[in-house]
C-alpha cells in the first residue's frame, strides 16, 4: 500500500509537542496559514495564464518595481490567510509601502510576519522558477498595532523562517530553527508532504552564481573573485568552475540546498547609497536563517546578514553572499584582502 508519508502540517505538530506544553498551537497554527496561502499561490502559478495571472499592473512597489498582476494576488492571497485567524498581529509585505495593520476588531496573535509574497517574479511569465520568503518574529506584548520599530528586528531574532519554490514541482522549505526540511506539494492530496528531511549544504563547491551582467560595477573584491572562479584550473584558485542563474533567489537557494554553491547579489555602484538590491526583511535575513541552518554561510561581505541591524525602514536593503561555508570564506577573504 502507498503511503501518504509525513505532512507539513503533522510535521510541525510533532515539533511542537517536542516543547511539552509549552506549546499553545499558535505557532502551529500561524505555519498552517502561510501554507494555505502558498497552496492558494501555487495553484494559480501553475494554472499561469489560464487563471489570467500573468502580465503586468500599472503599479509600482516601493522600490520603484513594475507589480505583476501575480505580484498582487499573491500579497493578497497572504494577507488573507494571516490577518483572520488570530495568530498574527502584523505583517509586512516587499509589495507594500507600509508594515500591514490588522483591521480593527480582527484578533492579534503573538507573531509578525515578513514575506515576499512572489521572488523572481520576472520569471512569471515566461513559465520560469518563482517562489515565496517568509519569516516569523515574536510580536511586542500587548501592543494592538505593531509598528515599523517592531520588525526592526536582528535575523537572529527569528524564530521561523521558510521559502516555497513553485518550479516542476512545488516545494516548502521551513526552519523553526532546528534544522532545514523539505516538504513537496502533493496535488493530488492537496499537502506538503516531507521528501527533504534535514538538509544539509555541502561545506564545498565549485559553483556560483551572480548575475555577470552586472560586472562592471560590482566593488573589485567581487570582481577578482569571480575573474579567479572563471580562470578555472589556471587560476589562483586551481579548478574549474560552473555557472547557474536562475533570476529567482528561492531557485538559487533551493539549488544551493540541494547540491552545494554560492548564491551572491553584492553592493555595487549604482545601489551603494541604497545598501544593495536584496530586501533585508523579506529577502536576506530569511534565507541566511535557512543556509545558516543547513550548515552553510550568509554574509554580506563585512559581517554575518542576521546580525546586521536594521534601521527602521521595512523596505533596507542589504549585499548577499551565502551558500557553501567554505566557498563563502574564501570569498570573504577577498573581501579582508
Ligand atoms: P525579482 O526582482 O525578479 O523579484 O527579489 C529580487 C530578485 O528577483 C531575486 O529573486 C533575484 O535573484 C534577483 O532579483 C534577480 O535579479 P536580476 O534582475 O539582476 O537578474
Amino acid at each position: 500500500m502507498q503511503k501518504l508519508g509525513t505532512t507539513l502540517s503533522s510535521f510541525i505538530i510533532d515539533e511542537q509537542r517536542k516543547l511539552g506544553n509549552k506549546a499553545s498551537g499558535e505557532f502551529t497554527g500561524l505555519l498552517n496559514d502561510i501554507t494555505i496561502a502558498c497552496k492558494g499561490i501555487a495553484n494559480l502559478v501553475n494554472m499561469g495564464d489560464l487563471a489570467d495571472v500573468l502580465g503586468a499592473t500599472e503599479s509600482e512597489n516601493s522600490m520603484g518595481d513594475v507589480q505583476k498582476k501575480m505580484d498582487l494576488i499573491a500579497n493578497d492571497l497572504f494577507i488573507d490567510a494571516l490577518e483572520n485567524n488570530g495568530h498574527c498581529a502584523g505583517m509586512a509585505s516587499e509589495e507594500l509601502d507600509e508594515v500591514l495593520t490588522l483591521p480593527d476588531g480582527k484578533p492579534r496573535g503573538n507573531y509578525l510576519v515578513t514575506f515576499d509574497p512572489l521572488d523572481g517574479s520576472s520569471n512569471m511569465d515566461i513559465n520560469m522558477d518563482v517562489g515565496a520568503i517568509f519569516s516569523v518574529l515574536k510580536a511586542p506584548k500587548g501592543k494592538e498595532n505593531p509598528t515599523a520599530e517592531d520588525f526592526a528586528k536582528p535575523g537572529t531574532e527569528q524564530v521561523a523562517a521558510g521559502y516555497c519554490l513553485y518550479g516542476p514541482s512545488s516545494m516548502m522549505v521551513l526552519t523553526t530553527g532546528t534544522g532545514v526540511n523539505g516538504f513537496t506539494l502533493c496535488t493530488s492530496i492537496g499537502e506538503f508532504i516531507l521528501t527533504h528531511p534535514d538538509m544539509k549544504i555541502p561545506e564545498e563547491t565549485a559553483e556560483f552564481a551572480i548575475n555577470a551582467s552586472n560586472q562592471r560595477f560590482w566593488e573589485p573584491a567581487v570582481q577578482e573573485y569571480i575573474a579567479d572562479c572563471i580562470q578555472g584550473e589556471e587560476g589562483k584558485l586551481g579548478k574549474r568552475y560552473n555557472m547557474r542563474w536562475v533570476a529567482a533567489m528561492v531557485g538559487e537557494i533551493h539549488r544551493i540546498l540541494c547540491r552545494g554553491g554560492v548564491f551572491l547579489y553584492p553592493i555595487d555602484e549604482r545601489n551603494r547609497d541604497v545598501g544593495g538590491k536584496l530586501r533585508l526583511l523579506y529577502e536576506g535575513n530569511p534565507m541566511a536563517m535557512i543556509v545558516e541552518q543547513a550548515g552553510g554561510a550568509a554574509d554580506t561581505g563585512y559581517g554575518r546578514i542576521m546580525e546586521v541591524q536594521p534601521n527602521g525602514d521595512p523596505h533596507q536593503r542589504v549585499p548577499v553572499i551565502m551558500g557553501s561555508k567554505n566557498e563563502v570564506e574564501k570569498i570573504l577573504s577577498y573581501h579582508k584582502s
